[in-house]
């Protein structure tokens, strides 16, 4: 397998869930700004969306959508529990917590607050609504070490990555005690500090 990604992206957490589950993938490097490739390939031509992460399976096959990688990725090791058994409640709120992460989340961050175009009455629009809902992700953790059930899941890679980006919006998680404490705790994972220091984000 092969996961395009750049560092700190979303592709994070597929590349968290790709290392939680043990599986090998090769890690290429892309510049989405300038379309390419670290090695200087058109990514276009790779994904005409332009976007990252891109799981490349060994058939060939290329596949996109950060909650459909997360899930596959979670179903190839049922073993280390990142996924639920299928028709279980827990699979049920894992799908649920990926789709609130990447719609709620993900799409308000990115694109609206990384782009210096944004107008400052969208950001505030964007941020206030954003505050909401780390207030629904901050009661979600109350009393509890994981975003479901009591093992690590694909979600709580997922809501890593995501919140990882508040401070580089400047948006601080004081007032959210909760999403601190996962924050460290997702953070303190072998693999997790593996895959952060494979993407130049961490050293020991
Ligand atoms: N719908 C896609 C969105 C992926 C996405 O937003 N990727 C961002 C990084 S977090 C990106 O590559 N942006 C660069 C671009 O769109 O050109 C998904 O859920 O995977």
């Amino acid at each position: 397998m092969k996961l395009y990604f750049a560092p700190g992206y979303c592709s994070q957490a597929v590349h968290i869930a790709l290392r939680e589950a043990g599986l090998d993938a090769d890690l290429v490097q892309v510049d989405t700004v300038a379309g390419t490739t670290l090695e200087g390939a058109d990514y276009r031509a790779i994904n005409p969306r332009g976007y990252v992460p891109l799981l490349e399976l060994d058939d060939g096959s290329r596949h996109t959508e950060v909650a459909a990688l997360l899930q596959y990725v979670g179903d190839l090791a049922p073993q280390a529990g990142l996924m639920p058994a299928a028709g279980s409640r827990e699979r049920f709120e894992v799908l649920q917590w990926l789709a609130f992460i990447s719609s709620e989340l993900h799409k308000a961050f990115s694109p609206w607050l990384f782009h210096k175009e944004t107008a400052g009455s969208t950001r505030r629009g964007v941020i206030d609504r954003l505050k909401l809902r780390f207030a629904d992700l901050e009661n979600r953790l109350a009393g509890r070490q994981w975003l479901v059930g009591d093992r690590f899941t694909v979600a709580d890679a997922y809501a890593f990555t995501i919140m990882g980006w508040a401070g580089m919006v400047g948006l601080g998680l004081a007032e959210y005690p909760n999403v601190v404490a996962h924050q460290d705790r997702v953070r303190a994972r072998p693999q997790v500090r593996a895959a952060l220091r494979a993407e130049g984000l961490f050293e020991d």
